[in-house]
């Protein structure tokens, strides 16, 4: 992290340093952190009141801020070539149709006034190095690191978990994907050498320690995940219409049994659906005492069968992350665990491997992966970190 605190306080100083309460070396006061983060199991559950196990891991995005007495925000972004943008948050937040970046922020902001949240304007420069569009979770972290920020920067009476629902609500209403509230809430609150068993209707989380001999291994397939947010909308759709059939307020109430009962009932497609939800569900409880349990083998089978589940029934793997998938089970046998992770329709497999196997998941998947698709992989070894918060201010 070390190198984007340098940068991130460099391009503050570079580009910020005409505001009017300026020093020669302006300089930010606070540094605030918030990280990606990896689903070990349990996808597309949170949108329907689930479970969800997610980690945060050690890529973050960064900011370095201080605060303006003028009511105007002004950001600059570090990785989109120090492009700026500039608002007065006493005048009506706009959508920024050609600087996608700043929606994420200016979203975040809307969303903290809108909640009755009182500050006044801030210098924000913004770095990270959670990989964009992989299915880490980068706009959760931008959503959270904003939040976090206002938080620090005005010691806004805001809980961690308000931060998270703020960073979603600017997501499903200003940016405009339908997200779910895991990734924020992973982000926000994550806990290091934990994983996150969280009830994403009660919003209850529980920390469930990460055995220390497994090395969490993520691999990009680079495959361009395509028609991500209308597949995403879509699969919402037929779950709620699967819950509605069954009488309920979400796929969470229906138990496996009920489901078998009236599978026959439904249409094929919401059957697939509803399906995969309703077994992820108990997957992924069982998946969470298995960790803190070291049971490997157990989670092995839950990830082997979510993943499949991911294939078959909800239909979001594409055949080059089925591919990685396949290269690493043969590498792992039943000491370790691998499926898809994230929203799907290409991105990221998640991996738990056993130090000594990791070499030889890198080596297999170095030699087989581009051959069998084409693509050049990108290979992750993660360690789960704590979720947003101050790193430092003056
Ligand atoms: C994306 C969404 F943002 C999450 O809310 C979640 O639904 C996930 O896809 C699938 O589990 O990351």
């Amino acid at each position: 992290m070390t190198n984007l605190i340098e940068n991130v306080k460099n391009a503050f100083n570079a580009v910020l340093n005409d505001s009017p309460n300026s020093v020669l070396n302006y300089a930010p006061t606070h540094i605030v952190q918030a990280p990606g983060r990896v689903n070990l199991i349990g996808e597309h559950t949170d949108y329907n009141d689930g479970f969800v196990l997610p980690c945060a891991i050690n890529y973050q995005t960064v900011v370095a801020a201080a605060t303006r007495d003028d009511n105007i925000v002004r950001v600059v972004a570090v990785d989109y070539d120090n492009a700026t943008d500039e608002f007065d948050i006493t005048q009506p937040i706009t959508f920024q149709d050609n600087k996608m970046w700043a929606n994420y922020i200016r979203g975040v902001v809307k969303c903290l006034l809108e909640r009755g949240f009182e500050f006044n304007g801030a210098d924000i420069a913004v770095t990270g190095n959670v990989p964009q569009g992989a299915g880490l979770s980068s706009s959760a972290a931008l959503e959270v690191v904003i939040g976090q920020t206002f938080k620090e920067l005005y010691k806004l009476n805001i809980s961690q978990a308000e931060v998270a629902l703020n960073g979603q609500q600017a997501e499903n209403e200003f940016v405009g994907c339908n997200c779910g509230i895991m990734d924020q809430m992973v982000s926000a609150q994550g806990n290091e050498n934990h994983a996150m068993l969280l009830d994403c209707r009660s919003l209850e989380t529980t920390a469930v320690s990460m055995p220390e001999n497994m090395s969490v291994v993520i691999i990009n397939s680079n495959k361009k995940r395509g028609l991500v947010d209308s597949e995403y909308n879509t699969r919402r759709e037929q779950c709620e219409e699967a819950a509605r059939i069954f009488g309920v307020k979400a796929l969470r109430d229906v138990s496996i049994e009920t489901f078998n009962a009236k599978e026959h009932e439904l249409d094929k497609m919401v059957a697939k659906r509803a399906r995969h939800v309703i077994s992820e569900n108990d997957r992924t409880v069982e998946a969470a005492s298995m960790l803190a349990a070291g049971d490997i083998k157990r989670i092995a089978e839950l990830m082997a069968e979510s993943h499949a589940s991911m294939r078959d029934d909800f239909e979001i793997t594409v055949p080059e992350v089925d591919t990685l998938v396949n290269i690493v089970k043969n590498v792992i046998g039943v000491e370790g665990g691998v499926r898809m992770t994230g929203g799907g329709f290409g991105g990221c497999i998640v991996a738990l491997v056993p130090p000594a196997l990791v070499d030889s998941v890198r080596s297999a998947v170095e030699e087989l992966y581009e051959p069998a698709t084409g693509l050049k992989e990108s290979i992750y070894v993660c360690q789960a970190k704590n979720g947003a918060g101050l790193v430092s201010a003056v």
